[in-house]
């Protein structure tokens, strides 16, 4: 009897809890806790952290988990660790959904860096006008070099004073290519920060800052413990033993 726990968070994660309901399979969908008004899932959800490798491995027993679904994002390492953990603790088997990194075209105007620090550091001294892509999580770092004009895009509205002076659109996505160039050329948008999601919700920014021709400075993904990977919903649905019922 499968008895699954989705890791969500992503549209990836969307899509299987779509099939999963659909194969009529028991699952718990699992969101993080971090935006105000998270989408609805046709499956049992809880929201709020486990409380570490420990706290997921007791849930996995008292829940009777039989599989458990990593289809986080790829920057949620801590998660991914804990998953990755708890699972060889209580000899549940584990899958991760991951997205292929976008990889740089010919005529995209990359610099990669390996973390928020790097990124902070690349921005040029002169002040100039910035996207920061990046979520409300990671942006205290560039308070360093306020001389930016900065344009923030944050799922739920800032709660308080940011860390330093700038523009906050409050938007979820997933976001068009469109949308995105409009945005980049009213706000006059000289550099774009991101992080290699991949995936297609988070891609039309890159793709519009290339028909722009604006540089990009992308955020390498973190190092993900070693665990079975698959990218498609219906290699999961596959692995959880049922045909992915997609589009039935
Ligand atoms: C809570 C669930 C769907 C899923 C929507 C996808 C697409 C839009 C693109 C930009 C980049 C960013 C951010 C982003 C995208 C989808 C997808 C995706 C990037 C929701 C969601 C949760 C979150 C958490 C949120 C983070 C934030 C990151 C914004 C729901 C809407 C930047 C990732 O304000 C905050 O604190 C936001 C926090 C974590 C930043 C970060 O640290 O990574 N995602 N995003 C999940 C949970 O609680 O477990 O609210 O419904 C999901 C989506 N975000 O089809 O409906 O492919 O998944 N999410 C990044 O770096 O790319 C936006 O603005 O261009
Ligand atoms: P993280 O830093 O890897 O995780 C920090 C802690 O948050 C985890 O140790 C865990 O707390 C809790 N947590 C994270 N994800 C959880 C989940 N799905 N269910 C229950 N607890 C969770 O995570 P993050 O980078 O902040 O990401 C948080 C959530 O947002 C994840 O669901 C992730 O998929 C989603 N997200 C989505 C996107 C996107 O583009 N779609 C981008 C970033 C993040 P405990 O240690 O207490 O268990």
């Amino acid at each position: 009897m499968t008895r699954a726990l989705i890791l969500g968070g992503t549209s990836e994660a969307n899509l299987l809890a779509a099939a999963i309901a659909r194969a009529g399979l028991e699952a718990i969908y699992s969101y993080g806790g971090r935006t105000r008004n998270p989408a609805d899932q046709p499956l049992p959800t809880r929201v709020g952290g486990f409380g570490g490798a420990n706290g997921l491995a007791d849930y996995i027993r008292r829940e009777a988990i039989t599989h458990v679904v990593d289809a986080t994002h790829p920057f949620a390492a801590e998660m991914s660790r804990n998953a990755a953990a708890a699972c060889a603790a209580s000899g549940t088997p584990l899958i991760a959904i991951e997205r292929v990194p976008w990889a740089k075209a010919t005529d995209d105007n990359w610099i990669e860096v390996a973390d928020v620090a790097s990124a902070v550091a690349a921005l040029p001294e002169n002040r100039a006008r910035v996207f920061l892509a990046i979520g409300r999580q990671h942006i205290a770092p560039f308070g360093a070099k306020p001389q930016h004009a900065y344009t923030l895009r944050f799922v739920d509205p800032p709660e308080g004073a940011l860390p330093f002076d700038a523009d906050v659109i409050v938007s979820r996505g997933p976001f068009t290519l469109q949308s995105e160039l409009e945005m980049m050329r009213t706000r006059g948008i000289e550099w774009i920060v991101a992080r290699n999601s991949g995936g297609e919700g988070a891609r039309a920014k890159i793709d519009a800052a290339r028909a722009l021709g604006l540089p990009v400075i992308m955020i390498s993904r973190p190092p993900l413990p070693e665990r079975t990977r698959m990218e498609s919903v219906a290699e999961v649905m596959q692995w959880l033993g049922h045909r992915a019922c997609l589009g039935a």
